[in-house]
């Protein structure tokens, strides 16, 4: 039984650079099965004998075959198969089974085949079923999803918060698995910055919008900046998915519909009532403004200036109300949360004024999270959005070394950043990496709001891969934003 086990393990690794032999190879077996990595917990291993004519494949097929391994035991969950293509479930209804598989689907096939070959593991017509389910998920629900999570019959649950991952698919799998899986009583809220820079942001995407659709009660996804038109098109994202899914229509159809669903992810969240998450940070009060323009006509001329207005913090009524389903997130004109609370950075000076840096979104100081902390009865913000790159350049405050800071305490609680990205950014152009870890923040009953910080190293070294975009021309960090490419049409 071992035998055709061992040897199908190498002939993958053979022809893992050489297309004509893995074209031979999908045409004598056309369903693989890969042994999965994430063991499931509570598993009896219900997975179905392989049918006859498929093959199966080790996953950890880097080490030497062990010839006692017994592929055909069900009492070691690492054992488990997984096969390829992914197919969609009939029933449309998504399993553990299901996720785990894709997150094991992903990471071997991110080793072992060419970005052009993802189609092969993941067609796009289970592509176009997953993010249409995650979409309608998404889009329903609010700017700011409230979460509770010791209400209902689980009491004692924990909610884990993720800063930025950008498209870093092994630490991603690295801290799910550190973390543990979501389930029942363990909530998941990530913070945003899903994609660019990194070289797996479809991957990373996509096992989260699974996990979305597996669990839409305890996985909550947020928007990140990078979860825009412009952002994907200068850091690599729409790159990217051309290079897996072809430089044609379904290249360009897999894009568009990742731009669609960005658009449906919410702004922010508040956890327990004590603790209150985005990408960026807060946003700004927008004044009652003139509306009487004709219906229907472009409103372009409405221009609200900034400068003519003192800036104050804006509250959770109207982050509620803001239209979020934008590709890119305004930076100007009538409706400036969005672009507020997924790029702005707090400051060691006190006050509220634009983030000039980034040329979109505010600076805030202490006392403005004291202010927004106090009226809003909350301990905690959670905010990410700033790698060591970013911090590099921010005297006052802290380095990202370890994946978090604290970077505002006040009398009514703190503010903190957490980026989840580890050895980041995946390509530079200087031999001098910032060697940085990642972290994520878990929160625990019965109050939420006494955070407890998990720093993790990344999982190197990473498959070897080509950059999609230009890293050595594009400035680190997002300072600088070309505002009217930003404007073009999209
Ligand atoms: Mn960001």
């Amino acid at each position: 039984m071992g035998r055709p086990f061992v040897y199908l393990t190498s002939l993958v690794l053979v022809s893992s650079h050489n297309n004509s032999i893995i074209q031979k190879f999908h045409i004598q077996f056309p369903f693989l099965i890969i042994n999965q990595m994430f063991s499931q917990p509570n598993s009896t291993d219900s997975s179905p004998s392989p049918p006859p004519e498929t093959a199966q494949i080790n996953v950890a097929a880097g080490e030497p075959p062990d010839e006692n391994r017994n592929p055909t035991s069900s009492h070691d969950p690492s054992q488990t198969h997984l096969q390829i293509p992914i197919t969609w479930p009939s029933d449309g209804v998504l399993t553990l089974d299901w996720v785990t598989t894709l997150m094991s689907i992903f990471d071997w096939s991110s080793r072992n085949l060419r970005p052009s070959e993802l189609p092969t593991v993941l067609p796009v017509e289970v592509f176009d079923a997953l993010v249409l389910t995650a979409s309608k998920i998404l889009h329903k629900e609010p700017n700011c999803v409230v979460i509770e999570p010791d209400k209902g019959e689980e009491v004692g649950s924990s909610v884990v918060v993720v800063g930025d991952v950008h498209g870093q698919l092994h630490d991603v799998l690295f801290l799910l698995k550190d973390s543990g899986l979501p389930c029942e009583n363990r909530f998941f809220v990530f913070n945003g910055d899903y994609v660019d820079r990194g070289a797996w942001g479809l991957e990373t995407f996509l096992l989260l919008l699974a996990w979305k659709v597996f669990m839409p009660h305890r996985v909550f996804l947020l928007r990140g900046n990078h979860e825009s038109k412009y952002c994907t098109s200068v850091y690599g994202f729409e790159k990217e998915v051309l290079a897996k899914y072809g430089d044609n229509y379904r290249g360009k159809h897999v894009y568009r519909k990742c731009l669609g669903c960005f658009e449906g992810l919410p702004l922010a969240s508040i956890i327990a009532g004590r603790v209150y998450t985005a990408h960026g940070g807060v946003f700004r009060n927008i004044p009652a403004t003139p509306s009487k323009r004709a219906k229907g006509k472009k409103n372009r001329k409405v221009v609200l200036s900034a400068e003519s207005v003192p800036l104050s913090l804006g509250s959770l009524e109207e982050l509620s109300k803001a239209r979020r389903t934008v590709l890119n997130p305004p930076w100007e004109g009538p409706n400036l949360i969005p672009g507020d609370v997924l790029w702005s950075d707090p400051s060691m000076k006190p006050g509220l004024s634009p983030n000039k840096e980034r040329g979109i979104g505010l600076l805030w100081g202490p006392d403005c999270t004291e202010d927004f902390l106090k009226k809003f009865s909350l301990k905690l913000i959670i905010r990410s959005h700033e790698g060591p790159d970013a911090r590099e350049k921010r005297p006052g405050l802290g380095g990202m070394d370890e994946g978090y800071t604290i970077d505002h305490v006040v009398p009514s609680g703190k503010l903190i950043t957490v980026f989840s990205a580890p050895d980041y950014p995946q390509f530079q152009a200087t031999e001098d990496r910032y060697k940085n870890k990642g972290a994520y923040i878990v929160l625990k009953s019965p109050n939420f709001d006494t955070p407890i910080f998990h720093s993790f190293e990344a999982t190197i070294p990473r498959p070897k891969v080509n950059p999609y975009y230009d890293f050595e021309d594009v400035i680190d960090s997002d300072e600088e934003l070309d505002l009217t490419k930003m404007a073009e049409p999209s």
